[in-house]
């Protein structure tokens, strides 16, 4: 198990598309695993592989209060929408410090394997369908901050910009 350096926007790497895993094996489940510590770490309740510059289709997502319901989906999409959109305050370990309002479908099937390779599939809403959307969004090169008005990316962008600047200083 490792914890793994997160990218953050407007890192270029973020907006990688990742290619679709072949097949579960030990490798792919290493990676699960060490998403999943760097998530805990972290403190994220979710995190997909481009997160980390890994450009494979691979989420972990725990969105219990505990912390102890560990979940890492391979190949995961969105296999069907329900319901009204719902807004929800989203926030992301790429972009840290920025949480804003975004709007989504609010109940979706999602298709997938689990960590040992067997499909999936799983109804979700509320938190849990909010933050397989976003992951899902990571593995298509996009972020949440897509979502929102040009003006407001044009700030996010430039502060991240000038922390990174800082950080370097
Ligand atoms: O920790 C996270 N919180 C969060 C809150 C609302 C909607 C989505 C998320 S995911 C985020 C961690 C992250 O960046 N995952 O990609
Ligand atoms: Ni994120």
């Amino acid at each position: 198990m490792a914890v793994l350096d997160i990218l953050h926007h407007p890192d270029p790497r973020l907006r990688n598309v990742a290619f679709p895993v072949e097949a579960v094996d030990d490798e792919v489940r290493q990676l699960a695993d060490d998403l999943l510590e760097t998530m805990y770490s972290a403190r994220g309740i979710g995190l997909a592989a481009v997160q980390v510059g890994i450009a494979r289709r691979v989420i972990v997502v725990d969105v219990s209060r505990e912390r102890n319901a560990p979940l890492a989906l391979v190949n995961p999409r969105v296999a069907a929408v329900h319901g009204e959109e719902a807004e929800f305050e989203e926030g992301c370990l790429s972009v840290p410090g920025v949480y804003e309002t975004v709007s989504r479908p609010e109940r979706i099937r999602i298709e997938a394997w689990d960590r040992d390779g067997n499909a999936v599939s799983m109804d979700a809403e509320g938190t849990l369908a909010a933050c397989l959307q976003h992951e899902i969004d990571h593995l298509d090169g996009r972020l949440f901050v897509d979502y929102l008005s040009r003006l407001k990316q044009q700030r996010i962008r430039k502060r991240a910009l000038k922390q990174q600047r800082e950080a370097l200083a």
